[in-house]
């Protein structure tokens, strides 16, 4: 077979019967997917030999690179020794006590519990359930309802999929009620003349209005990704997150942050909560955990919540088959060591972090871009029809799609959110990756700008 031949058949292969998540399929029927066969360092090579530099960490979770035989001695070790065992019945294991202990060192203070699942969006909804089966051990049962922001992703059950805010999902069955959303602090829409303290007044004044549209007796809990990852790398203004705390206090709502994308040193602080000074009442993990080398989940509940279910909860009945498993947990625990040992969270604080934030900003020039933003590892260009304003695309998503096809065949792996093009690299990316990632960024603004003749 020919190497034509080969990726045929592995993509109709896979075409005929994989319904993948987040694709068209009629289109990929027709197209064929990607194959990719194998990774090293930060590239992954498709099965026609292509080596794609991997700006987006996989899904923004392959945080120490790929290849890490550590990890996968971990893994093959705890395989050998303990491969499973559950953990509902009076049973534990050792890696998932060791792991419980690492966490509550690492995150903020009074976050001193979890319970595990395997996805972001199973820790979601053991939040949702967490949440309301609290009030209801406070007297409070019909404090019910979760404010979530537009734009804001929480997972793809029916349930986390209902607390985030993607129109697009929701307008597939994923709408249940219980959950509102407000407008989230995305300056370069919503920010206008306005300073960035008084921007921050603003937003953080939307959550307020909407509890006081609720009644604060309804509400449960307010929930937000520090940075909003999927819905396009939105930084709020300094003060946003920690107006929100107090509006959340004031009212008595809890506070819940979703670090799934910003944990484990992607801002350049374990977690984006230690930068911005906020102590929430629940905290979701997932992806940097262990690296996406095994899925692996976590809450994390503070005293305020985890007392009230443990005092008087009574059984909780929740929980999933792989609820700490002992493989994922050894894996989580080789990963975190990795970060530590090779100071990966300050690396991206004092080195990496500033550095792509200084080689991204001479692309704000470019006549197709609006805005350019990061924080450590995360970034997004925004690509506009006017700098002045600015205007948008319209339709919205088209554009970065193009440039997004213009940067995988140019070799750089960046994902489009709207018409964001969006990195979230691993945490090990070096000056010189950062470099090639940011002259192929611009080569591919300089071919979609031709293509539209701008
Ligand atoms: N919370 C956040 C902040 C996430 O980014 C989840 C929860 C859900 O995690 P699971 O493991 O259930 O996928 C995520 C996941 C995208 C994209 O389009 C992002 C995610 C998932 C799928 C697509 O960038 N993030």
């Amino acid at each position: 077979m020919t190497l034509s031949d080969q990726t045929t058949h592995w993509q109709e292969m896979d075409a005929r019967h994989h319904l993948a998540p987040f694709t068209d399929y009629a289109s990929i029927r027709k197209n064929g997917a990607r194959v990719i066969t194998h990774a090293d360092g930060h590239y992954i090579t498709d099965i026609d030999g292509h080596q794609i530099l991997d700006a987006m960490a996989g899904l923004w979770c392959v945080n120490v690179g790929y290849g890490r035989q550590k990890l996968v001695d971990a893994a093959s070790q705890q395989m050998a020794k303990l491969p499973y065992y559950n953990n509902f019945f009076k049973t534990t294991n050792q890696p998932i006590a060791e792991l419980s202990e690492r966490l509550v060192a690492l995150t903020p203070d009074g976050l001193n519990n979890v319970f595990y699942a395997n996805s972001g969006s199973e820790a979601n909804d053991t939040i949702i359930r967490m949440v309301r089966h609290f009030w209801a051990l406070q007297g409070q049962p019909e404090k019910r309802v979760i404010i979530g922001r537009e734009y804001g992703y929480h997972g793809s059950t029916i349930l986390s999929a209902s607390m985030g805010g993607m129109k697009a999902m929701h307008a597939q069955a994923a709408q249940e009620p219980g959950f509102v959303h407000i407008k989230p602090p995305y300056g370069m829409l919503y920010q206008g003349n306005l300073s960035e303290d008084d921007f921050a007044t603003e937003a953080a004044g939307w959550l307020e209005e909407k509890i006081i549209e609720m009644g604060a007796d309804k509400v449960a809990a307010f929930i937000a990704e520090p940075i909003q990852g999927a819905g396009g790398v939105i930084i709020p203004p300094a003060g946003y997150l920690n107006k929100v705390e107090e509006i959340c206090r004031a009212h008595d709502i809890l506070f819940i942050v979703d670090e799934v994308i910003t944990g484990f040193g992607r801002t350049g602080y374990w977690f984006a909560s230690d930068y911005y000074g906020l102590s929430p009442d629940m905290m979701t993990l997932a992806k940097g955990l262990t690296s996406g080398y095994m899925p692996m989940s976590a809450v994390m509940v503070g005293s305020r919540v985890a007392d009230s279910l443990i005092a008087d909860g009574g059984e909780f009945y929740h929980g999933f088959t792989y609820s700490g498993h002992p493989v994922a947990a050894a894996v989580a625990l080789a990963n975190l060591s990795i970060i530590e040992d090779e100071n990966l969270v300050e690396k991206i604080r004092n080195d990496t972090g500033p550095y792509l934030a200084k080689a991204l900003a001479p692309l704000g020039e470019h006549p197709l871009v609006g805005e350019v933003r990061s924080f450590g590892m995360l970034a997004a260009i925004e690509l506009v029809q006017d700098k002045a304003g600015p205007v948008l695309f319209d339709p919205v998503g088209d554009v970065g799609e193009m440039c997004r096809d213009h940067a995988i065949a140019g070799g750089l792996m960046m994902r489009a959110v709207r018409d964001g093009m969006i990195m979230s690299p691993p945490l090990t990316f070096e000056h010189e990756d950062i470099d090639k990632a940011v002259s192929i960024a611009k080569i591919s603004l300089d071919k979609t700008a031709a293509g539209l003749k701008i």
